[in-house]
């Protein structure tokens, strides 16, 4: 009756921004991702038919906000009449501040729920639990360069390539600690209700997968870095066109692109992608690891860093 699971989080190279059903929490677009190694949300479900409701901690600390998402995944996973459960979540880096702690968190909550439960699911299947929590965590599932498409009434997802196949390293520049103002989900409504270029980008998705694609299984760093950086810009550009404007970003993210562009003309083959918050992420070659990073760190407004590797899908831990 108790299970514990882990699970990284992703980082969109080709991103999810839009859904095409709300309820289903469908997303409008497909997208490509890499999921890292050394951060990670540890979950643990343990259902008690003693208990009258469910009990939610982060890092120790009772999460009430968070609690009614985490039900509600827990109720797809095994029933609206499943024993109440006690859930432990721990996380070793800051939550909602645009660095995927709800992808890790869902994929780890629905391969714990689901052992906990005695229900033996398959990796899809869990998937699209996950998906049905938030978008993201779907991809999660999965190690690696992940591909999640949209698939009739559902999402696929799969491995496009494996972490150890081309180990690309990412260093994450933290700007700031804070949760963001908008969340994710809300934002996006925002942008598919009233930017002018959310239709342009759901329309040009296909193009960007195919390129991304392509890059990621024949291993073409410059073309993946040209294609993601343009797919991160122009979901960026469809909030900032939306009513009211969505802006995650902060004077240090700019620097950190600055970095970036200074970087790519040494001839450092380094690429820039920024998700729901004002982080950058540098996606690099390993032999370029540890420039990245002293570059990133001396960049003004940058907190700290964080170097990860590209892990696997979540996961039971025998912790
Ligand atoms: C992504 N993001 O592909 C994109 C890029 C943020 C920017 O997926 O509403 O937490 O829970 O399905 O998955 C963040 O949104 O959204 C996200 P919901 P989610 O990674």
């Amino acid at each position: 009756m108790r299970a514990t699971a882990i699970a990284q989080p992703n980082i969109a190279l080709i991103k999810y921004w839009g859904k095409r059903d709300t309820k289903k929490n469908l997303p409008a677009v497909g997208s490509i991702s890499i999921t890292l190694d050394e951060l990670f949300t540890r979950m643990q479900v343990q259902l008690d038919a003693a208990v009258s409701e469910d009990m939610l901690t982060v890092n120790g600390e009772p999460a009430a906000k968070m609690l009614p998402r985490v039900s509600q995944c827990l109720d797809r996973v095994l029933g609206e009449d499943r024993e109440r459960a006690l859930i432990e979540s721990t996380c070793n880096f800051p939550i909602a501040a645009g660095l995927a702690s709800s992808a890790s968190a869902f994929a780890a909550a629905v391969v714990a729920a689901a052992a906990a439960g005695g229900r033996n699911l398959q990796t899809a299947e869990l998937a699209s639990l996950a998906g049905a929590a938030s978008g993201s965590a779907a991809r999660s599932l999965y190690g690696g360069f992940a591909e999640l498409r949209n698939a009739g009434d559902d999402i696929e997802v799969s491995t496009l390539r494996d972490a150890s196949d081309w180990p690309l390293r990412v260093v994450v520049a933290i700007t700031t600690a804070e949760s963001k103002p908008v969340s994710s989900g809300e934002a996006m409504e925002l942008s598919r209700k009233t930017s002018p270029f959310y239709e342009n980008w759901v329309n040009n998705q296909d193009a960007d997968l195919d390129a991304a694609r392509r890059a990621v299984l024949s291993g073409d760093f410059p073309m993946l870095a040209t294609v993601a950086e343009h797919n991160c810009l122009k979901m960026h550009s469809v909030m900032w066109a939306s009513r009211p404007a969505i802006v995650y970003w902060n004077s240090a993210t700019l620097n950190c692109l600055q970095t970036i562009r200074a970087l790519q003309s040494d001839g450092v083959a380094v690429f820039f992608t920024i998700d729901a918050g004002p982080q950058v992420k540098a996606v690099c070659l390993p032999e370029h690891e540890s420039d990245v990073r002293a570059a990133l760190t001396q960049t003004d407004g940058v907190t700290a860093t964080m170097v990860s590797g590209l892990g696997q899908g979540a996961r039971m831990d025998s912790q």
